[in-house]
């Protein structure tokens, strides 16, 4: 008998993924789909083997956010499944197309150490479990994997018995239809004219409008948009913090709204009567939970408004349409009018206010956040891509208004510490061209340190920022706040250049700011990847833990 003509079902499910454009995988291999991935990676798909399930999963992500396209992992059964539960659910509050080739136990044994029921635990995430146990139907089971990714804009995992996997092909010869030749074709929808009559006379009854633009108007190509109606009406423009940049060049552009928002935006902000919020969900966060306008009515301009999110009313106006024809609507349908709000004086002043004016005491020989942030906005060129993790010091690189959008990335729905380096090698996996600068704190980069080593190994050009205050800030600044002790929160400074090297990458300690520019023309032209570790105080609180905990700023002051 001839071994090598055999097509094996793992051969015919490689080539399903194939035909479905899948050109980048992350993977971690065990017996459960090893096979699989040798066969995808012989035809032609670029495998990235990172050093942990979740970071496959989570490079995934980030590369669909930039691709715009479908994002590929997979996983071997049982504890390659479990190591998914922090990365699922943020990708599907995100609303990340996902496909994940995980393996399931074999079905032919009583029993079998990996087994466990793995159906509830990816459900309960929030993403789609599907069990392929029929191998006759497993191409057609992918492809719909494929269409219910793109449609549903969530992830989902297919479960594979690696016995199942290893039978011989008894099914049909040619592969069924992929999914991008079956998907519907979905046009921009128009807005209903009486919608816009009543938006427009909304909008002509206020007097200071700040238009809020999300995700959805990025997407949706409504940017333009956006800056036409805000000058039209006199008003101001903000965005959401994954839409940061959509109006980085736009003088009358307050920055992010939300946790984020500079000290001047902060100010506009209350003044507002009206928040006209485009192509985004209306986050708890987007409005400080409400505080952010306290005067304003809100109108929603969205394909799918909401009245309610995240546990609050949030809007009683809305548009349902296409963010750039619903707002190209209301805005031919507004009077130009002049605004004693948006005026020359205000443009200077949001261009040359510092985000954050409170003084700090640093101790000598660490750096203050803030002036790190601000000379690596000066000093990295524009068009390398920027990539933010969480924690305390994300208020700090919130802090960049001169790039556009394009070049920057956030998924934080799921509030995880960790994913840093996993985002920034899905952005480097999408952009092979581009250089990829990761802003991370000290505690969460170390949750997955490991993965320099896949950084390395395939030769990522990833430049990472440490901000390291030597703790987990968003904890002790909570904890001295309610005056109590900071045991498990304070770990002091570790040596992230020497563990850099460790890996094989270049790493680098900055206690001043002076060699930077030097640092950054040497690293430009090296190419690679490396780390810069910045040691900064912890005695400087963020401004939205001072505004959630008043008493730790008392606390500094005093
Ligand atoms: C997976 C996970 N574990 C724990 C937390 C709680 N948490 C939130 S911020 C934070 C500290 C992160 O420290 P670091 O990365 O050094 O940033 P910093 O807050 O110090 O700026 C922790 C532990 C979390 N959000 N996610
Ligand atoms: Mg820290």
């Amino acid at each position: 008998m001839n071994h090598e003509a055999k097509q094996h079902v793992f051969d015919v499910l490689a080539r399903a993924f194939m035909q479905e454009k899948v050109r980048t995988c992350f993977a971690l291999l065990g017996d459960a789909n090893m096979n699989w991935a040798v066969r995808l990676g012989e035809q032609g798909c670029r495998m990235i083997y990172v050093r942990h399930e979740h970071c496959a999963v989570a490079a995934a992500m980030a590369y669909a956010r930039k691709s715009q396209d479908v994002g590929v992992a997979t996983v071997t059964c049982g504890p390659g499944v479990t190591q998914l539960i922090t990365a699922l659910p943020a990708a599907v509050r995100a609303h990340l197309p996902l496909v994940v080739f995980a393996g399931e136990a074999p079905l032919k044994s009583g029993w079998y150490n990996q087994e466990i029921d793995q159906a509830p635990l990816i459900t309960a995430t929030g993403a789609a479990y599907h069990r392929l146990h029929m191998p006759e139907r497993m191409p057609v089971a992918i492809r719909d994997a494929f269409l219910q990714a793109r449609r549903e804009r969530r992830p989902v995992v297919t479960g594979i018995p690696f016995d199942l996997q290893a039978r011989t092909w008894e099914g049909p010869a040619n592969l069924p239809k992929p999914s991008h030749e079956l998907l519907p074709r979905t046009s921009p929808i128009p807005p209903h004219p009486d919608d816009v009559a009543r938006a427009a006379q909304l909008i002509a009854g206020a007097e200071r409008v700040v238009v809020l633009a999300g995700l959805g108007a990025a997407e949706a190509g409504a940017g333009p948009a956006c800056r036409a109606l805000a000058a039209k009406t006199g008003g101001l423009l903000a965005t959401t913090l994954p839409a940061r940049g959509l109006f980085h060049d736009d003088p009358y552009c307050v920055g992010i709204s939300g946790s984020y928002t500079p000290e001047v935006g902060l100010e506009y902000l209350r003044e507002a009567d009206l928040v006209v919020a485009v192509g985004c969900s209306l986050a708890f966060h987007a409005g400080g939970g409400g505080q952010l306008w306290p005067k304003a009515r809100m109108l929603q301009v969205d394909v799918d408004p909401v009245a309610v999110s995240q546990g609050q009313e949030v809007a009683r106006h809305h548009l349902r349409a296409d963010a750039r024809l619903g707002v190209e609507a209301i805005t031919a349908a507004v009077p130009a009018r002049k605004s004693a709000w948006r005026t020359e004086a205000m443009a200077a002043r949001i261009r040359e206010t510092r985000p954050d004016s409170m003084q700090f005491e640093i101790a000598p020989g660490l750096l203050d956040p803030r002036d790190v942030v601000e000379a690596l906005e000066n000093a990295l060129p524009r068009e390398w891509e920027m990539v933010n993790s969480g924690g305390h010091c994300s208020w700090f690189f919130a802090q960049m208004p001169s790039r556009p959008q394009a070049r920057f990335l956030t998924i934080r729905e799921f509030g995880a510490i960790g994913n840093g380096i996993s985002f920034a090698m899905g952005v480097a996996a999408a952009r092979p061209e581009s250089r990829v600068v990761l802003f991370d704190g000290d505690g969460s980069l170390m949750m997955h340190v490991q993965e320099l080593e896949t950084i390395r190994r395939h030769g990522l050009n990833i430049l990472i920022v440490v901000i390291n205050d030597g703790a987990y800030g968003s904890e002790v600044h909570k904890l001295r706040s309610e005056g109590m002790a900071e045991d498990g929160s304070v770990f002091g400074y570790c040596d992230f250049a020497g563990i850099a090297r460790g890996f094989g990458l270049a790493g680098r300690t900055f206690k001043v700011l002076d060699d930077l520019p030097e640092a950054l023309a040497e690293f430009a032209k090296s190419g690679g990847a490396a780390v810069w570790d910045f040691h900064v105080s912890d005695k400087v609180t963020s401004p939205t833990i001072r505004r959630a905990h008043p008493q730790s700023a008392k606390a500094k002051q005093a």
